[in-house]
């Protein structure tokens, strides 16, 4: 078909559905959703609070009646405070890949987890996979969504795995060469990585075996696919997931590559100015907001997302008929993705907090010199236990260096700077210089 990068294949019909279809299929889950999650102590509240009685919901659009949900929610019902259903009925646990000292968790029924390595193997066919392919997973298998769910769904195409998980890059280039992987899976900054590990033991650009990416898992630019698709000689396909709404396999790219299909018999997504929480129109940037339309284990109402896109609903010449999101380019909230950890200035400030001799001011520098983040942490020293002798400051920049990897699971470069240096401001403190940041339209 002209203009799709790869030949159009639809994994389920429900890709395809006429928009009244969809409708009249979201109208009928939302409100099962809604009397699922009355169940919930946290919800029951929070509805009864909106006034939203268990037959409000009639159209899809009667999901602006129902009360948002923030990741704090899951906070302050830790562990699972959350679960629609019992204990008995749980088949897997993920969490939030930040490694704080609390994460927040998710939960999946067995039913669940079908249903995501479903959503995951819909992104995968419309770019490109086939049964016959060998996948190459580098990442993370564990709490973090990433492996195990790309895992469930490249085994749901009927496709062959290699769960390599993340690090030791040279050896990833040798296990993609010796095994022949056609297609890579991983985040487009390990891709870049792995493009250039691959280059400095010797392999031009298509050399290797891979003719296919599929990344996701944080934010990325054309530029980079650009370099990605050069360096390694594939085709790279964009996708798009958090863990509270399922994983990845929320939306992902067709062969069209001009945004991220929203899979909306699974999801109702709305796009809120991240301020007044009013819709915003079409093409304009706007956070995103999810509600889960078939989970059974952790449903969520009105989930916000933090992260800022557009959506278009201008019809895909690939025939699928979800609504098409952008690509992310910021977040409303201060939350870092290093090297695919999520981050949160407060946690590195939790870890200063711990080390006798540091001053409260600091500031995280992110920038992204070669394919990898790099994060520099400027800490000031308290002025009485500024010192001149150099193994005094070396022990304490070790002591930093612990904590704040202990407290963020992100190794940073720590650098001690004088009383009084950091720049001192009247309104918010400046804690981030994120160098990496495509600029907001
Ligand atoms: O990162 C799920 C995932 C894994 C998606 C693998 C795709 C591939 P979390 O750890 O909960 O889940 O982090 C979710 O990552 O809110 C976005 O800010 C960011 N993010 C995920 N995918 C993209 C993407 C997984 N394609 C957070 N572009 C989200 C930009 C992304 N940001």
């Amino acid at each position: 078909m002209a203009g799709l990068a790869v030949e159009n294949r639809i994994w389920d019909p429900l890709e395809t559905l006429s928009r009244e279809e969809l409708r009249a299929l979201q109208a009928r889950r939302l409100a099962e959703t809604v009397r699922r999650v009355s169940a919930v102590p946290f919800y029951a509240d929070a509805l009864a609070k909106a006034g939203v009685g268990a037959n409000a919901i009639e159209r899809p659009e009667d999901v602006s009646r129902l009360p948002f949900t923030v990741k704090d929610d899951l906070r302050r019902n830790y562990p699972l405070g959350l679960l629609a259903v019992p204990r008995s009925a749980i088949a897997r646990v993920h969490g939030s890949s930040g490694t704080t000292g609390k994460p927040t968790f998710v939960a999946y029924t067995r039913r669940d987890v079908e249903t995501w390595s479903g959503l995951v193997a819909r992104f995968l066919v419309a770019g490109g996979l086939r049964p016959e392919h060998l996948v190459h997973v580098a990442f993370g298998y564990g709490l973090f969504t990433g492996g195990f769910g790309l895992h469930y769904g490249i085994e749901r195409v009927g496709a062959g795995v290699v769960p390599a998980a993340g690090g030791n890059t040279p050896r990833q280039v040798l296990l993609i060469r010796d095994l022949g992987a056609e297609v890579l899976v991983c985040t487009p900054s390990y891709a870049l990585h792995i493009g250039e590990v691959a280059r400095a033991e010797g392999f031009g650009p298509g050399e290797l075996p891979l003719r296919l990416g599929h990344f996701g898992g944080e934010p990325w630019t054309e530029e980079m696919r650009v370099e990605i698709e050069r360096s390694l000689g594939i085709l790279a396909f964009n996708n798009y997931g958090l863990s509270e709404v399922i994983g990845p396999g929320v939306s992902g790219e067709c062969g069209a590559r001009e945004g991220m299909h929203v899979s909306e018999d699974h999801f109702i997504v709305e796009c809120l100015h991240p301020e007044t929480l009013e819709p915003v129109p079409d093409g304009e940037v706007g956070e995103l907001v999810f509600t889960t339309l078939t989970k059974e284990a952790l449903p969520v109402l009105r989930y916000r997302t933090r992260d800022l896109a557009a959506l278009d609903r201008r019809p895909c010449p690939c025939g699928r008929t979800g609504v098409r999101m952008g690509r992310v380019v910021g977040r409303s909230d201060d939350m870092l993705i290093i090297r695919g950890v999520n981050v949160f200035p407060s946690q590195v400030e939790e870890a200063l907090l711990r080390v006798e001799g540091t001053a409260p001011h600091y500031l995280i520098e992110v920038s992204r010199p070669g394919a990898l983040d790099e994060a520099v942490v400027k800490v000031e020293i308290r002025p009485g236990d500024f010192s001149d002798e150099m193994r005094q400051m070396v022990e304490l920049r070790d002591r930093i260096d612990r904590e704040i990897h202990a407290v963020t699971g992100v190794r940073m470069t720590v650098e001690l700077v004088a009383p009084n240096t950091l720049e001192r401001s009247a309104g918010k403190a400046r804690r981030v210089l994120d160098r990496r940041s495509p600029a907001l339209p």
